[in-house]
């Protein structure tokens, strides 16, 4: 083997990231993507649907692109109570989009140095750029597409961040892991017969092994989703309060996994401290000071408190109407609109009188059918 090669895997290895491994750039099958696309599966993403045709030509974002170098990083926190609202467990960390930046501007440092290429022989992305990540990643063989359409590895099981560096450099490509040829073409193939994330699913949001319909999926409707969560999708979303990892827990690869080693992810364990209560009584400067520099701020706060009106509806008691009825008088109407499902879900006939003086100022047509039907 090349020894630059080894050089490479043991400075990146330095730098955080768990694993490391070469894709040839090749032509892409463009089904998967746009058939998922055509039948919507995207939801209001319109973002993948605008890069859809880079993502699937590399040449397009990096012209001349030979290679692609596939990083993961293991997220995995060790096991985590979350008695009351569920965090995904990648937002138990410092925001990996942050952290990850600074290892790869000195991952490209790095491949300047040992095979003397410049700044534009190469591009990097971490999950927000137009790449296949988990398509280049099983063609890699850093791991395999599971039936939970996650890149699943051997030693980390599903709970990696994956990021990519597109090269002009002719490197040696590694092999695909055994029995799986053309990454996510077949996925689920090493899963054999089990079903378990397909099963488990609160949503029912996979229309096929490996195919998730972001318009069921909670990571979508809590994360991305910026509106009104529509009303039939709520009671699946359970104790969700930012993102799902169902169909990432109950799989059996995630046997092997160890914690990760955190170079590149402080941890931000206490958030699974914060109450309900805590949640609905954020105010915007405690929002900024406690999630300021987690993945959460991006949602903002009036996503947060979606969340959690949605959550409390769901799992709550009638401790928590004082603060949802207040909440029903938000200054934003997605806030009052979950508020008011919230109550009414919680008080049942008492919510109407609950909820009067809200009801008398409502002006927002998407909050007056709120009051409307059944919560
Ligand atoms: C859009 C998106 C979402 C959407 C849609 C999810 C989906 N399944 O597509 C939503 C918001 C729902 C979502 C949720 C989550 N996501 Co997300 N998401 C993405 C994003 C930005 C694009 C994914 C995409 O292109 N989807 C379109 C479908 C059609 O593509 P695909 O699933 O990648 O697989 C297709 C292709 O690879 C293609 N294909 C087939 N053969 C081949 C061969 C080759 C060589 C190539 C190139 C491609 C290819 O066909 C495949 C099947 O249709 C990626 C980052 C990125 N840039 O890739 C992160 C990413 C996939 N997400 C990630 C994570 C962690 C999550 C969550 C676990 C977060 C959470 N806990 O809430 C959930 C998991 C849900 C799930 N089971 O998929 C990680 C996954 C890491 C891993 N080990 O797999 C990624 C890679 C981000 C990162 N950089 O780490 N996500
Ligand atoms: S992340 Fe949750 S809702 Fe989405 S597909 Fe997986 S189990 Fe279903
Ligand atoms: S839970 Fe079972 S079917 Fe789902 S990805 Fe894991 S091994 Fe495959």
């Amino acid at each position: 083997m090349d020894p630059r090669r080894e050089a490479l895997r043991r400075r990146l290895a330095e730098l955080g990231f768990d694993d490391m491994r070469v894709a040839q750039v090749g032509p892409v099958s463009p089904a998967p993507l746009r058939d998922w696309l055509a039948a919507g599966r995207h939801a209001d993403m319109a973002w993948m649907e605008r890069t859809a045709e880079k993502r699937l030509d590399p040449g397009l974002v990096l012209p001349g692109a030979r290679s692609v170098i596939m990083l993961g990083v293991n997220y995995w926190p060790g096991v985590l109570r979350q008695d009351g609202p569920v965090w995904a467990r990648y937002a138990l960390h410092e925001d990996y989009h942050d952290t990850m930046k600074p290892a790869l501007v000195a991952a490209g440092r790095v491949l300047e140095e040992l095979y003397g290429v410049t700044g534009e022989d190469y591009r990097y992305y971490v999950d927000t750029g137009p790449v296949l990540e988990r398509g280049w990643a099983a063609k890699a063989g850093l791991g395999f597409a599971g039936k939970n359409a996650m890149l699943i590895s051997r030693r980390h099981g599903n709970w990696l961040f994956l990021a990519s560096i597109l090269t002009r450099l002719e490197l040696a490509p590694d092999a695909p892991v055994r029995r799986q040829q053309s990454g996510f073409a077949d996925p689920g193939l090493l899963c054999g017969k089990c079903t378990r994330c397909l099963d488990a699913c609160p949503t029912q949001a996979f229309a096929a092994p490996g195919v998730v319909d972001s318009r069921r999926c909670i990571s979508y409707l809590t994360i991305e989703h910026k509106g009104v969560i529509p009303r039939e999708m709520r009671a699946g979303i359970g104790r969700h309060i930012y993102g799902c990892d169902v169909c990432l827990e109950v799989c059996p690869w995630n046997r092997f996994a160890q914690e990760g080693r955190r170079l590149l992810l402080a941890a931000r364990f206490e958030l699974p401290q914060l109450t309900l209560a805590d949640l609905l009584a954020l105010t915007p400067e405690s929002f900024a000071t406690i999630f300021r520099k987690t993945a959460i701020k991006r949602l903002k706060l009036a996503g947060l408190l979606r969340n959690a009106c949605v959550v409390a509806g769901n799992s709550g008691g009638p401790d928590l109407l004082p603060a949802l009825v207040r909440l029903a008088e938000h200054p934003l109407p997605v806030v009052r609109a979950h508020a008011v499902w919230a109550v009414r879900r919680l008080a049942g006939e008492r919510a109407t009188r609950m909820l009067n003086d809200a009801r008398n100022s409502e002006a927002d047509a998407a909050v007056m059918m709120e009051y409307q039907g059944e919560a």
